[in-house]
């Protein structure tokens, strides 16, 4: 069957059938087409701007400001094209008009104008323009996480990007990324890289233009988009590394890397998981292109076709040209299309695409909404520098931090924080006086000393609702392989944000087909903080539980119980020790019970579990993502 799509001066023949690369054709010509223009995001479509009053001209300056600040500091402008997609195209005096008055409202807000894209069909012009802030102490942060299969070319790929040179196929390029002697040694990545690229107004790259190697502190000062590349690594002894690279960092992107010789193989699946359960949209870069022979590419391109189609459940777009690349910019914030590119790192061969895509990529995670409300900085790597006594980086997810500014770190092994200040912040190398949410920061930080910081810790406001200490939490988990049957007791290695622990598991509540939706309701995590904490224990104490009468494992494994009956007790204000004695009886008869088949997870099962944190308190709240990695043992959830 074919099915004829007639658009203005473009006529596309789609047929439909079973024959993939068919339908990849289909997929890749419907998304040629403008979709509508949408009320939100960064993309305006004007049909033309000729004869503007100057009370137009105010209006069409103020709707810039407005898809500018939709964009965090960038936008797209198309020109002879209707709202609702239609690209009809302008003459050529209507075209030099409009395009200058773009400019005019442009220059109104001190924004820059770069053409990216312009077509001519039968006298008819279309222009697509790239708008942005001209704020010197401004620049739109682009963060993409850069995962795949070990030799895949990841280090490789950043370091052709970022310093402008070729790699020799016997890794010259990724010399330049390493952080640590052992890496240059073996060529393996083992820790999160972090290495930028500025791209000015006009979109060209900025790391390229200096005499000598510039420090980040030019390529930030001389950049209006800087695209920060989080190299990860491809082993799977550095999994957990991997996976808490892309759950602390949380990256607007991921490029998952493949090499084209050596095709999709199970790690490439794993992270291909990874970015679907972290809903961060992926784009796939297939390299060593120079080597790869015809039939083995045509193969391996097969199979990433497939496992976009029918594992992913994404669109794929293979990009070839500067048009395809424009259409994936419309569309990748959708999430509902994975852009497929071939580059080689040793001819260059689509690095420009690659490039061009980078410059164009819009931020995805808003964080505007969060500047006004309280800190929540992530706290992921500590440093010694002379003169500074501790140095901590890792992601402002919310508030806006000031130098000299008071905030609380924590929570410490009891679920405490301790209050400390902000020396200084340095953000890409630069000094600075304030960050806002969204900015991957380093921070000084007096009063405390490095060896007291560990995994996981946060710094928030110094105000007692946002200290969160949660020794026990639920969470809603869908179990996507599991060789064994997971139980009451069972104690898997978890990953939260930037929270990495073993838990165990204290119940399990199956969810099927027959639950009430409303279930849910009856399984909620208590916003805990340290006074909850301190208060529960003495509580505990009163009643008689003390760490002395009670093995402290036995004591932390039956505390989410006692509180249940604290609960109790408090309502019914019948407190006796015959009680407590009666229902820790109950208890061990409902452990029993409780492990009957209607609380055993497998394959496939989803479920409300409680986890109890086996360390210490950690800073998580409901909504963050939570990943199971253990072994063979895949799952994933939410906390709720
Ligand atoms: N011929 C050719 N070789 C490439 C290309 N890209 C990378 N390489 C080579 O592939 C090898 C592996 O590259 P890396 O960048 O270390 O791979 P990686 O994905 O970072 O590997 P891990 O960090 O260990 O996961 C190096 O020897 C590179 O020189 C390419 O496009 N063409
Ligand atoms: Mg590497």
């Amino acid at each position: 069957m074919s099915q004829i799509v007639y658009k203005y001066n473009i006529i596309y023949i789609v047929s439909i059938n079973n024959k993939m690369d068919q339908v990849t054709c289909m997929y890749n010509t419907e998304i040629k087409l403008y979709c509508p223009e949408s009320d939100e995001g960064n993309i305006e479509y004007k049909y033309r701007l000729i004869n503007l009053s100057e009370e137009i001209m105010s209006k069409r300056t103020t709707q810039m400001k407005f898809r500018i600040n939709e964009g965090g500091g960038e936008a797209l402008y198309y020109i002879g094209v209707m709202d609702d997609g239609t690209p009809l195209g302008l003459s050529n005096s209507e075209y030099i008009e409009s395009v200058k008055n773009l400019n005019q409202i442009a220059s109104n807000m001190n924004y820059s104008v770069a053409k990216i894209y312009e077509s001519v069909i039968k006298n008819s012009y279309i222009g697509e323009f790239l708008i942005r802030e001209n704020d010197a102490n401004h620049y739109v942060d682009l963060k993409i996480g850069v995962a795949g299969n070990v030799d895949a070319g990841k280090s490789t790929t950043i370091g052709t990007l970022t310093k402008g040179i070729l790699d020799d196929g016997r890794g010259r390029a990724r010399l330049h990324v390493f952080n640590y002697k052992h890496e240059i040694d073996s060529g393996r990545t083992s820790s999160i890289g972090h290495q930028i690229m500025g791209f000015d107004s006009n979109g060209n790259i900025v790391n390229t233009k200096f005499d000598r190697p510039p420090t980040w502190a030019d390529i930030v000062t001389n950049s209006k988009k800087i695209v920060s590349f989080y190299d990860l690594a491809g082993h799977e002894r550095y999994l957990r590394t991997t996976i808490y690279g892309l759950t602390s960092i949380y990256p607007d992107y991921c490029l998952i890397m493949i090499g084209a010789n050596m095709g999709i193989n199970h790690m490439t699946k794993e992270h291909m998981g990874l970015c679907l359960t972290l809903k961060i949209p992926f784009i796939i870069v297939i390299s060593k292109i120079d080597i790869v022979p015809e039939n083995v590419l045509e193969e391996n391109l097969n199979k990433i076709n497939n496992i976009c189609k029918n594992g992913a459940r994404k669109i794929p777009y293979n990009v070839k040209s500067k048009e395809d690349v424009i259409s994936v910019i419309k569309k990748i914030k959708s999430d509902g299309i994975v852009p497929i590119i071939q580059i080689s790192n040793v001819s260059s061969h689509n690095l420009d695409l690659l490039k061009l895509m980078l410059n164009l990529l819009p931020v995805r995670n808003d964080y505007a909404e969060n500047i006004d409300k309280p800190i929540e900085f992530l706290i992921d790597n500590t440093y010694s520098v002379i003169g500074h006594s501790t140095i901590v980086s890792g992601m402002l997810r919310s508030g806006t931090l000031k130098v000299n500014e008071n905030v609380a770190l924590g929570p410490f092994f009891d679920g405490s924080y301790k209050q400390c200040k902000i020396r200084s912040i340095h953000c890409k190398f630069k000094d600075i006086r304030e960050a806002k949410a969204g900015t991957y920061i380093c921070l000084s930080l007096k009063n405390i000393l490095r060896k007291e910081i560990k995994k996981g810790m946060v710094l928030v406001s110094d105000i007692n609702n946002c200290k969160i200490a949660q020794k026990e939490f639920w969470a809603n988990i869908h179990i996507l392989h599991s060789p064994t049957t997971i139980k009451i007791g069972y104690e898997p290695f978890v990953h939260i944000d930037q929270v990495r622990q073993s838990v165990k598991i204290s119940e399990i509540v199956k969810i099927n087909k027959d639950s009430d939706p409303n279930l849910i309701n009856q399984y909620k995590t208590i916003p805990n903080t340290y006074d909850d904490l301190v208060a529960t224990e003495t509580k505990l104490k009163d009643l008689g539980f003390t760490k002395k009468r009670i093995p402290y494992k036995k004591y932390k494994s039956k505390l989410a119980n006692y509180m249940e009956q604290i609960n109790q007790l408090n309502q019914s204000d019948q407190i006796n020790q015959s009680d407590q004695i009666n229902q820790s009886d109950q208890i061990n008869q409902s452990d029993q019970i409780n492990q009957s088949e209607s609380n055993i997870l497998r394959t496939g099962d989803k479920a409300y579990i409680k986890l109890e944190f086996l360390m210490k308190p950690e800073y998580v709240k409901p909504t963050m993502k939570l990943i199971f990695r253990e072994g063979k043992v895949k799952a994933v959830g939410k906390i709720i």
